[in-house]
């Protein structure tokens, strides 16, 4: 297992001179944030990355992400050419040594909450989704709470796009899906880069947009459409775990046994309705999923991928990006290897 932390580059206020401080940190993931989605990434603005993990003595290893233009999710004729780009970007990334790439194939948005910092009694801050909030906002009036979204759309690109996607209902996207990865994965296996699929957060449909990675029956059907280690999953806990029909636990186990998780994403979650939930510490006792048994599951599978402590809270008064502060990752990374530690000793003692 390498642990590994989000970086935004050079504007994020967590530093790499402070990422390098976390114990225990082996990798950095981030992208090249200036080129717009379908274009190359510069080979210079790779090695910058790339130079600056090293001079922290942290490794450039994980892209999180390489989006994916919407007129290849469209199925659009235009799709060749943005398949052409990223393919690209898949050999000029692996010839900086990166290793894994996180993408998503949510339609227009990225991943959405209703509120990006609800105030918990602690004083601390989190993320929380609440469905009817969501569903009663417009999503062309600019609104939403859209963290992931980094988008030049205006209002009425936006609306265009929306309309684009009238043709495309689950099984058309699952055929654009298909028709993707059928032209990357080969070269992936040949520039020994991993894809990894980032589920859909909320994993459900919203704002009548089609969303396909969100349960286990068609996580199966996605690593079937491509059936090659190169074609596997970021299997983010919170994100698949706001579907409380899930089994993270069993998830995990199942599909790192396969070998298909090259990249997970642990946080925890509590339900607070159908279809509402915040976003908590990482520890077990705090949320609705298991995070003592989503590790214990990686480690008996034998997994030898990336993970990356989640979205945290913000604490000890920290501003910045929501979900994407210091303090409360790094005590996610910290728990998270304390986790690992305890059980590998455990196994290693009754052996
Ligand atoms: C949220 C992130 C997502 C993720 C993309 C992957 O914190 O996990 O925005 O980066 O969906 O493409």
């Amino acid at each position: 297992m390498k642990m590994s932390f989000r970086w935004y580059g050079e504007n994020d206020p967590v530093s790499l001179e402070y990422i390098s401080q976390i114990p225990a940190m082996h990798s950095v993931v981030s992208a090249v944030y200036t080129v717009p989605v379908g274009e190359i990434w510069p080979m210079e603005e790779i090695l910058k990355i790339k130079e600056q993990c090293e001079a922290h003595g942290l490794v450039f290893d994980v892209v999180e992400s390489v989006p994916v233009h919407e007129d290849i999710k469209l199925g659009k004729p235009s799709r060749d050419k943005y398949i052409d780009v990223y393919n690209q970007n898949i050999r000029n990334l692996s010839s900086a040594g990166v290793k894994v790439i996180c993408y998503n194939f949510m339609p227009v948005f990225d991943w959405l909450r209703s509120d990006l910092s609800h105030l918990n009694a602690d004083g601390s801050t989190s993320l929380v989704y609440r469905d009817k909030t969501v569903l009663a906002m417009d999503p062309r009036s600019g609104d939403l709470s859209l963290p992931g979204w980094d988008s030049s759309y205006t209002k009425e690109g936006l609306g265009a796009l929306l309309e684009e996607y009238k043709n495309v209902d689950e099984s058309k996207l699952w055929d654009n899906l298909e028709y993707f990865l059928k032209a990357i994965i080969p070269v992936c296996e040949e520039c020994d880069i991993k894809m990894a699929i980032h589920p859909d957060d909320p994993p459900w449909g919203i704002f009548g947009l089609p969303r396909i990675i969100t349960s286990e029956k068609n996580l199966d059907r996605f690593l079937k459409l491509v059936d090659s280690p190169y074609n596997g999953l970021t299997l983010c806990t919170g994100s698949l775990g706001a579907d409380p029909s899930n089994d993270i636990t069993a998830m995990v186990k199942k599909y790192s046994a396969m070998n298909r998780i090259p990249f997970m994403h642990i946080r925890n979650i509590k339900f607070t309705g159908e279809r509402d939930f915040d976003e908590t510490a990482h520890k077990t006792e705090y949320g609705s999923l298991d995070i003592y048994g989503i590790v214990k599951a990686l480690y008996e599978t034998g997994f030898d991928g990336y993970i990356r402590p989640d979205h945290g809270r913000m604490i000890w008064g920290e501003t910045g990006r929501p979900g994407y502060g210091l303090y409360d990752r790094a005590l996610g990374a910290v728990y998270i290897n304390g986790l690992w530690e305890a059980i590998e000793k455990d196994r290693k003692a009754e052996k």
